[in-house]
């Protein structure tokens, strides 16, 4: 077992990120050593370790403001860190897809403004840029040297790229012995992702460091505070791949999201006669209306049409100009024939906090017999997953099938999980019945994709559980 490293863990900040020691029970650590040494000629002096999560309700609305609730998972992004001699940025990946780069710390804006496809090192130097900004003016950064490998699923709604952003900013912190808390880190990482394009809200590097063995986490924001969701004994959630992926950072959608939140957020205050300019979240606009997520709803139903909204009108309505919406609302510069579904992304939102709300509600209620906590529960996850594919439109057709196929095969409620557009599902299943329910979508996977030599089945459908947050191993 690895153990904690007496006063290693505190540096006075409060809730650190662990500091354990690396042993013999840890065997990815030794290869992903083993690959260090053979790219680098030398030993490395720590690794950083960063989960990825399963969102289990809260789906697109981290950055509308409101609380979500994640879980750790077992997939990690490892990484083998050794100062360097230099100015320079070293990476290298035990998975030959990813290539090596190298680029010298000064550069490391530019390198992921490079056009192109967002390539895995851009990633990487987000981290990296979003340490400095924290770090510069406290200690003179140095080159460093990094051996990467991951397995977490990627472009699949499991946070592998927030898991290896968070992960570099650690690393970088880690190397620069700049030791802040778990919050702060998660906050840190959360500001350097955006460097890569797309606007998030924070929940995964949030779950990242916060993340916590046997108990999911209600994930609030504005300040950003994680609070233990204990889930029912007699329950497990499956995480089931569709074998559709999608790059958030490669097409507009995600943002187009942001924007359209942001954009029905003004929009209803302007009706409501309060300062529109200033608003930018829908929780802003919830807060100064004083109003319930019920009456949320009403107002969107009542201020809100059904049509999408075109730019001309939105300005129309606000009295405002697209220049001036675009550069405090529009996350990317879309062309004047974009539409916005003002009304369903709203309503999403609102309807899906209430659920949040109902989620956690459902987990603490004592008084609720068990079997029927879990069908409350899986109610709430299904309807979800309905609310993201009507009024949301981030699901897909083999998202939408598996969904059904979980139901179909005894899953108490079935949804999207992350981002969307492709990806991962995840379903709660009681606990008397999860390997037959793990088999069958199993054998159901192969046959209907004709995957058997391609895809492992078992990284395809697994159980999982609240795992912990990050760690540093020393060696
Ligand atoms: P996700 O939903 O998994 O976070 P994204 O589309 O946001 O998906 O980001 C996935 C990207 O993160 C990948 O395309 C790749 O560039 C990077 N990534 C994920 N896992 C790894 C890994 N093990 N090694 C290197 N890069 C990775
Ligand atoms: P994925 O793509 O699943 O890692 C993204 C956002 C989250 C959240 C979810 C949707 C990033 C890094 N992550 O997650 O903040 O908005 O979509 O709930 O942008």
């Amino acid at each position: 077992m690895s153990k904690e490293t007496n006063g290693r863990s505190s540096h006075g900040s409060k809730d650190p990120v662990p500091i354990l020691t690396a042993d013999d029970n840890l065997p990815r650590l030794k290869i992903l050593e083993g690959h260090f040494q053979t790219k680098f000629g030398k030993d490395p002096t720590f690794f950083t370790r960063v989960p990825g999560r399963v969102n289990l309700i809260g789906e697109h609305i981290d950055y509308c403001g409101y609380a979500v609730c994640p879980m750790a998972i077992e997939q990690d992004i490892l990484i083998a860190v050794s100062v360097s001699d230099d100015d320079d940025i070293r990476l290298t990946n035990v998975e030959p897809q990813y290539e090596d780069f190298h680029c010298s710390i000064r550069d490391v804006s530019e390198c992921i403004r490079e056009t192109g496809q967002p390539a895995w090192h851009k990633y990487f130097l987000c981290g990296v840029k979003g340490a400095l900004e924290v770090i510069s003016g406290h200690r003179d950064p140095s080159g460093i040297l990094a051996a990467v490998w991951g397995n977490i699923p990627a472009n699949s709604g499991l946070s592998s790229s927030s898991a290896l952003v968070s992960a570099a900013v650690l690393s970088i912190m880690h190397a620069s012995q700049f030791h802040m808390s778990k919050e702060e880190l998660a906050t840190i990482s959360a500001r350097a992702e955006r460097h890569i394009g797309t606007q998030g809200g924070g929940m995964d590097q949030a779950i990242a460091f916060l993340g916590k063995a046997g108990s999911a986490k209600l994930i609030e924001f504005n300040p950003l505070r994680g609070t233990d969701i204990t889930l029912p004994d007699s329950t497990v959630f499956v995480i089931a791949h569709s074998l559709a992926t999608h790059n958030k950072a490669a097409t507009a959608d995600y943002n187009l999201r942001v924007a359209e939140c942001r954009l029905a957020a003004k929009m209803i205050a302007k009706k409501k006669n309060k300062d529109w300019e200033v608003v930018q979240k829908l929780i802003d606009v919830q807060e100064r209306l004083e109003a319930s997520l019920d009456e949320m709803v009403s107002i969107v139903i009542s201020e809100l049409h059904e049509e999408p909204y075109t730019i001309d009108e939105i300005c129309k309505i606000l009295d405002t100009t697209y220049e001036h919406l675009k550069r405090t609302s529009l996350v990317v510069p879309f062309n004047a024939s974009q539409t916005f579904k003002l009304r369903q992304r709203s309503l999403h939102v609102f309807q899906e906090a209430s659920r949040v709300e109902a989620f956690r509600r459902v987990n603490e209620d004592k008084n609720i017999m068990e079997q029927e906590k879990l069908l409350q529960l899986g109610n709430l996850m299904s309807k979800s997953h309905a609310s993201l594919h009507k009024l949301y439109e981030c699901s897909h057709p083999r998202v939408d099938a598996l969904v059904d196929r979980a139901m179909n095969c005894g899953a108490l409620g079935a949804r999207l999980t992350g981002a969307g557009w492709g990806g991962c599902v995840v379903a709660i299943v009681p606990k008397d019945k999860v390997s037959q329910f793990v088999d069958t979508l199993r054998n159901d996977i192969i046959y209907q994709n004709q995957t058997e030599n391609e895809v492992d089945p078992k990284k395809l459908v697994f159980q999982t559980e609240p795992k912990e947050g990050a760690i540093v191993y020393i060696i």
